[in-house]
């Protein structure tokens, strides 16, 4: 559901229920695949545990990337160069905007979040460490067309969209939003984007699934969640973490497994489950120089530089907005 400007709004149902995470959820348990979309584990305890991930040995992904950005300001410098209102997609707490808004000198900050208590103040932050820069935080659906503040309108843009995210999603989704980021961001702009690199599957599933259990929980708060807010009887203890490299279609699959055959609830609906099967919960996935390629130009924009950590673990890479051309 969505507001006059198109913004999202959580839509509660007369008993508080949030409809969209009730529809995804069920829908989602109907299916011969059990599958809850990746969102839903993003609620304050889970968005506590994956700050929590951040820390964890196992998980190099937020070393790696911080890694790239404090060692190439210069680099950054030079590709990028001064003036740009850069256009931050899910900017969350970010720890990694300073290095990158220290680093190219831009006329203006515009971080996109759609969580608008945590986005004001996140930016609010922010304005105190670069008090001269003009700051213009938007609450909006970055996976749709946002109609940027009228004062960087002609300014040149660099999109940044660090952490990977965009690994969340399968191809056709990361290639729609590409191209909407392409439609937001405008004629002659530039995205700098985080990419998680192919690796040895041990090195990947132990990132996914660490010695600590911190991974389990955040997967394992999904069916507290469910239980909680849409009165599930979801046995948790008798489901465990699964993090899986999946090598056909190159990513990191989260699943919560049944480790006996079990019934439950939600809603008031009847599931059940065998032993051995599972709900598909997360994808993260990964990217060889190729691969990476071809996903940024599916989208419209044209890989231009890529920089990875001394370990070759991760990669950021510079693209612009392609040109349209009707030869090749
Ligand atoms: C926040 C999507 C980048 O896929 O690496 C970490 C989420 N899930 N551990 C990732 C996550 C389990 C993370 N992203």
């Amino acid at each position: 559901m969505t507001d006059k400007q198109g913004l999202a709004l959580v839509d509660l149902d007369e008993d508080g229920v949030d409809r969209a995470f009730r529809a995804d959820v069920l829908k989602g348990l109907r299916q011969p695949q059990k599958a809850v979309p990746a969102r839903w584990l993003y609620d304050d305890a889970g968005s506590q545990l994956f700050e929590d991930i951040t820390q964890i040995p196992e998980y190099y992904p937020t070393r790696a990337e911080t890694e790239i950005l404090e060692d190439r300001e210069h680099d950054f410098a030079e590709a990028i160069g001064p003036g740009r209102a850069v256009v931050e997609f899910g900017s969350g707490s970010s720890v990694k905007t300073p290095l990158l808004l220290r680093a190219i000198d831009p006329a203006a900050y515009v971080p996109l979040d759609i969580a608008g208590d945590f986005l004001r103040a996140a930016a609010a932050d922010l304005q105190e460490k670069f008090p001269a820069l003009p700051i213009y935080p938007v609450e909006a659906d970055f996976m749709r067309e946002v109609a940027l503040p009228e004062a960087v309108a002609d300014m040149p843009k660099l999109g940044f969209f660090p952490g990977s995210t965009i690994g969340n999603m399968v191809p056709r989704t990361a290639t729609d939003l590409l191209r909407t980021m392409r439609a937001t961001l405008g004629e002659s702009s530039k995205l700098l984007i985080g990419m998680d690199l192919i690796k040895q599957p041990d090195v990947l599933e132990a990132a996914y699934d660490d010695a600590g259990g911190v991974t389990a929980e955040f997967n394992l708060n999904l069916a507290r969640r469910i239980n909680r807010e849409l009165g599930g009887s979801i046995p948790v203890e008798t489901f465990t973490h699964v993090a899986r490299w999946n090598d056909d279609f190159a990513r990191v699959e989260m699943h919560l497994e049944a480790r006996q055959d079990v019934n439950f609830k939600v809603s008031g609906e009847a599931f059940e489950m065998a032993e051995g099967d599972t709900i598909h919960t997360e994808n993260s996935h990964k990217f060889s120089r190729h691969s990476s390629a071809t996903l940024l130009m599916a989208g419209g924009w044209t890989p231009v530089q890529r920089w990875l950590d001394k370990e070759q673990r991760f990669s950021v890479i510079l693209a612009e907005a392609t040109i349209p051309r009707s030869a090749p």
